[in-house]
């Protein structure tokens, strides 16, 4: 059964769960969440998909999980991917999706999206510059643990850029990720 994704494009934690479903090679769709009409705010929302009112939502068969680091927990169990293979490397993967949740994910995902989908005129020039200055510390904080700097790089810049022309909402974007 293909996994369904309620998600939208300017939602850095929607990219994230996305980028994680392409990199484990799974067949998914993607249910788009109007955001900006108000959906995740409306009663239907909070009573079928998400009583918190949030992007993204999985749901495979009759699973369903919200919190983008629970989702990458569940997909690396189901697919053997990514998840370590000792106690040891499953604690070590929790406590990278631990951090990344609370430091990393919420910034570039706000950064994004100033960044990408406001229009120039109403972009906040001085917010962004701080948001990127602690990125990129952030970055290097994990360029120099992880010793993994191209790919940490990469993921930097793609966490922050967004392709401007694209059928499917996320296609650019993962493809991009794993070339
Ligand atoms: N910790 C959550 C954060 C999810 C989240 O904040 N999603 C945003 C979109 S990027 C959202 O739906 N916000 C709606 C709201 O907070 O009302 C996760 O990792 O999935």
């Amino acid at each position: 059964m293909t996994i369904k994704l309620y998600c939208f494009g300017e939602s850095g934690h929607s990219y994230k769960a996305a980028l994680t479903l392409n990199l484990m090679g799974l067949d998914w769709d993607a249910i788009k969440v109007d955001f900006f009409a108000g959906e995740t705010r409306s009663e239907a929302y909070r009573s079928q998909v998400n009583e918190l009112g949030e992007a993204p939502v999985m749901v495979d068969g009759d699973v369903k999980l919200t919190q983008s680091g629970v989702i990458q927990q569940y997909l690396a169990e189901k697919t053997g991917k990514f998840g370590g293979k000792t106690k040891e490397e499953e604690r070590e993967v929790l406590r990278w999706i631990l951090w990344d949740n609370h430091k990393l994910s919420s910034m570039a995902g706000m950064t994004r999206f100033l960044m990408n989908f406001l229009p120039p005129e109403k972009q906040p020039a001085e917010t962004i510059a701080f948001n990127r200055g602690l990125l990129s510390l952030l970055f290097l904080t994990t360029c120099q643990k992880s010793k993994r700097c191209s790919l940490v790089s990469k993921l930097h810049r793609l966490q922050t850029k967004v392709p401007q022309s694209s059928s499917q909402p996320f296609d650019l974007g993962c493809k991009k990720a794993i070339s």
